[in-house]
């Protein structure tokens, strides 16, 4: 018999209006520093990373994306192996950390406040002993995100906070919006409880989302065989052009997934077996 997968809690109803701009509250300039913040507060801002042009180019194609399913592959390569986030990555999840999605998220004209939420099922909701973060997400917006479009709410230092004491820590604490202009990059521990908040442009407001995670938490098929990981980390389809894949260095080549530096011993014989039909997708 097949069984569910644990899933969120669906989180915590808050008012709308207790929230404040972040200012530069998560703002990091080096690995050292986004470590530091994400430590602390469960969110990093890496301001004017990636080049505008780039982005552009992928808001351009995920619109025709969004027009049309059907449109072509992702890409991402402005980010795998980026030297910071590399750096801060490799600190926080272990150097054989791999990607294991790569999505956007939408909210159009007409979207309302989401409740307050954790990302992955957690240790601390379950009253169990918590770990460091398995799991984080390396967003960037496709667009510029200011006051009417949406930006992300984030209560900070709630990774560890059980959304039963979270009425506690907001009695204390401002959830805050995390303004970004296009080329900034946002590293989340995606524990800390944060929420969408309304699009009241016309235009749909797309962040972009990489979650990279411990080699040892991701599940499913990714390039170089299956895994059994153990953190809640479903690897999604990620397509790499053969040529971008081609072109990759090694350390990009195993953040990407497309092997693993040291096989977790659980896979190995099926790693060893699908290694030789290798089809150039994550899948
Ligand atoms: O896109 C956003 O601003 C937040 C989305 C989100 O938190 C979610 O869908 O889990």
């Amino acid at each position: 018999m097949e069984v569910a997968a644990p899933r969120p809690s669906p989180g915590l109803i808050w008012t709308a209006s207790a929230c404040r701009p972040a200012g530069r509250l998560f703002e990091a300039r080096t690995a050292d520093e986004a470590v530091c913040r994400v430590r602390r507060f469960g969110i990093a801002v890496l301001r004017a990373v990636l080049p505008v042009s780039l982005v552009s180019m992928w808001h351009a194609e995920c619109l025709q994306v969004l027009r049309n399913l059907q449109g072509p592959p992702n890409r991402g390569k402005g980010i795998i192996g980026h030297p910071i986030v590399d750096a801060s990555l490799a600190e926080l999840l272990g150097a054989d950390y791999a990607a294991y999605q790569l999505a956007v998220d939408v909210p159009y004209q007409g979207s309302e406040h989401q409740p307050l939420h954790s990302d992955v099922v957690r240790a601390v909701d379950a009253g169990l002993d918590v770990e460091p973060p398995s799991m984080i997400s390396v967003n960037f917006p496709l667009v510029d995100i200011h006051e009417e479009n949406g930006p992300l709410e984030i209560l900070p230092g709630s990774q560890e906070v059980s959304l039963t004491a979270a009425p506690a820590l907001l009695a204390k604490r401002h959830l805050r919006r995390v303004l970004l202009s296009r080329g900034d990059i946002v590293l989340r521990d995606l524990r800390t409880l944060h929420r969408g908040s309304p699009n009241r442009c016309s235009q749909p407001r797309p962040l972009a989302v990489w979650g990279f995670a411990k080699a040892s938490a991701i599940s499913g098929h990714l390039r170089g065989g299956r895994r059994t990981g153990t953190g809640g980390a479903f690897a999604s389809r990620i397509s790499i052009p053969e040529e971008v894949e081609a072109a990759l260095e090694a350390r990009k080549m195993q953040v990407a997934g497309l092997f693993m530096a040291a096989p977790h011993p659980a896979f190995d014989p099926f790693v060893k077996a699908t290694a030789a039909k290798r089809s150039g997708w994550i899948s």
